[in-house]
C-alpha cells in the first residue's frame, strides 16, 4: 500500500497485490486473532453511524491568511522580517491543495482518531471514513515516531477521480458534484463508510498540531522530511526559499504548471521554516503570522448572461456561445464563454438572463459551469439552438445533427 498510495513507485502488480491482499485475508479468516486493527484488509468495514461525533481540537485549527498580489507577499514578508528583526528570513514553500483540512491523531504510531477541522475549536469524527483513505497510514514505521503525533493536512480528489466520479453519478442519474472540492467534502461526509471507502480520496500532509513524547526537528522543511520518513505522504516538492524573491519565484513557477498538475491548487503557501521564528511570531485570532497563502486568480466567478450566440467552426459544427457581463476571472476580463452543446445546454439549463459561474483555466476556453439558482425570479424560455438557427449563421445551409450526435453542424448546401 505505502509504495503503491504514498510513493506511488509500487514495486508488484496489480494482480500481485490482488493475490497478496486475498491471501492475507484468507489468514485472517483463519486464525482471526492474526487480525490487527492496521491490517490492510480493516479500512472498510466499520458499520455506518446516524452522525459524527464531535472532536474538540486541542491546538486549534487556524486557517491562512491570504495575499492576493505579489504587494501582499512583499507585506508579509516585510512584517516578518520586521517583528524578527532579521534581513532574510527563509520560507519552506509548497503548493496549497483545494480541499479539506483534516487532522489526524496518532498514538504509539496507530492512528486512533481523524477529525474535520469545523470551525478550528471543534470538529467531526471521520476516522472511520479517513481509515478508508489509502494513503492515510493506520500505522507509523519507523523510529522515534512521538508517543502523540497529530497531523494536519489536507483531504483532496484529483482531477481524474473527480472526473471519474461525475461520471458515475452522470450515468445513475445522481446530482454532479461543482468542484473536486465539494466533492472530497462530501464524499468524507458519508455515515457509511463503505461509500467513502469507494471515492478515489487522497491525503497530503502539510503540518503537526500536537506533539507529546518524543521529539521533532527545529525547521518546518525538516518536519516535513521526517514526517515522510514514517510514511505519510508528503508533497514532493516542498522547497525551502529565501526572502521574498525566493517566495515570488516558486509561486510564478506553480502559475505556469498549475493546470499540468493532477490536482487542483488554488495557491502556493509559504511558511517561516524555522520552528522557534515560528514561536516568536505567533498568530492573531485565526491565522499564523509565520505563515501565508499567495492565491492565484479566482478561476470561477459569477456573472450575467446577455444573450446566446453561436459560432461555426472549422469542421461546420455549430458551439453555442453564452455573450456575458464582462467579468475579470482567472487574470483576464471575460465576455464569452463556450456552452459546449446543445446536451450541455439541457443539463445545466442556462438561459437568457441567467447569473452563471464562468470557469476560465489556464489557455482553455473559458466556460460557463452552472446557474446560480435565484428564488422567485422569472427566467427566460429554454434556448435550443435547432429552433434559433435552422440555418447556418455563416452561410446560409440547413443545419442537421446526426442521431449519435451532440453538435449541430452546418450541411455546407450539401444535403
Ligand atoms: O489550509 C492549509 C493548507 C495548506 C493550511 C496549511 C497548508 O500548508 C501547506 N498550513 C497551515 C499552517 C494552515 N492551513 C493553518
Amino acid at each position: 500500500n505505502y509504495r503503491y498510495y504514498v510513493l506511488d513507485a509500487p514495486l508488484i502488480s496489480d494482480a500481485e497485490y490482488d493475490a497478496l491482499l486475498r491471501e492475507l485475508q484468507d489468514l485472517e479468516e483463519t486464525y482471526p486473532p492474526l487480525t490487527t486493527p492496521d491490517s490492510p484488509t480493516q479500512r472498510v468495514g466499520a458499520e455506518p453511524v446516524k452522525a459524527f461525533g464531535e472532536v474538540r481540537h486541542e491546538l486549534r485549527m487556524l486557517s491562512l491568511d491570504n495575499a492576493f498580489s505579489d504587494d501582499e507577499l512583499a507585506d508579509f514578508d516585510r512584517r516578518v522580517q520586521a517583528a524578527l528583526g532579521s534581513a532574510q528570513v527563509d520560507y519552506a514553500a509548497e503548493p496549497k491543495l483545494d480541499g479539506l483540512a483534516v487532522s489526524l491523531l496518532y498514538e504509539s504510531g496507530v492512528l486512533v482518531r481523524a477529525a474535520t477541522r469545523g470551525d478550528g475549536s471543534t470538529g467531526e469524527d471521520v476516522t472511520q471514513n479517513v481509515r478508508t483513505i489509502a494513503s492515510v497510514p493506520l500505522k507509523l514505521e519507523g523510529s522515534g515516531v512521538p508517543d502523540i503525533l497529530e497531523v494536519r493536512g489536507e483531504v483532496y480528489l484529483s482531477h481524474a477521480g473527480f472526473h471519474e466520479l461525475n461520471r458515475q453519478a452522470g450515468a445513475q442519474g445522481q446530482k454532479l458534484f461543482v468542484n473536486p472540492r465539494n466533492a472530497a467534502a462530501g464524499s468524507l461526509r458519508q455515515l457509511d463508510p463503505a461509500i467513502t471507502a469507494r471515492r478515489p480520496l487522497d491525503m497530503y500532509c502539510y503540518g503537526v498540531g500536537k506533539v507529546t513524547g518524543g521529539k521533532l526537528p527545529v525547521t518546518h522543511s525538516e518536519v516535513m522530511a521526517q514526517l515522510a520518513g514514517w510514511r505519510l505522504r508528503v508533497y514532493d516538492d516542498i522547497r525551502v526559499v529565501q526572502g521574498y524573491s525566493g517566495c515570488r519565484a516558486y509561486y510564478r513557477h506553480y502559475e505556469k504548471i498549475r493546470d499540468d498538475l493532477p490536482f487542483e491548487i488554488d495557491g502556493v503557501v509559504f511558511k517561516v521554516d524555522r520552528l522557534d521564528l515560528q514561536d516568536e511570531l505567533g498568530h492573531v485570532s485565526r491565522a499564523p503570522r509565520w505563515a501565508i497563502a499567495r492565491k492565484f486568480p479566482a478561476q470561477e466567478c459569477a456573472t450575467r448572461v446577455l444573450g446566446i450566440d453561436v459560432q461555426v467552426g472549422r469542421t461546420g459544427a455549430l458551439t453555442p456561445v453564452a455573450r456575458l457581463e464582462p467579468v475579470f476571472v482567472g487574470g483576464v476580463t471575460v465576455t464569452n464563454a463556450t456552452l459546449h452543446n446543445q446536451d450541455e445546454i439541457d443539463r445545466k439549463d442556462v438561459r437568457m438572463g441567467d447569473t452563471v459561474i464562468v470557469r476560465r483555466a489556464g489557455d482553455v476556453i473559458p466556460e460557463v459551469v452552472r446557474v446560480v439558482p435565484k428564488k422567485g425570479r422569472r427566467r427566460g424560455p429554454a434556448y435550443n439552438i435547432l429552433a434559433t438557427h435552422p440555418v447556418c449563421p455563416v452561410c446560409g445551409s440547413r443545419v442537421h445533427q446526426a442521431a449519435d450526435e451532440a453538435v449541430v453542424r452546418c450541411s455546407g448546401g450539401l444535403f
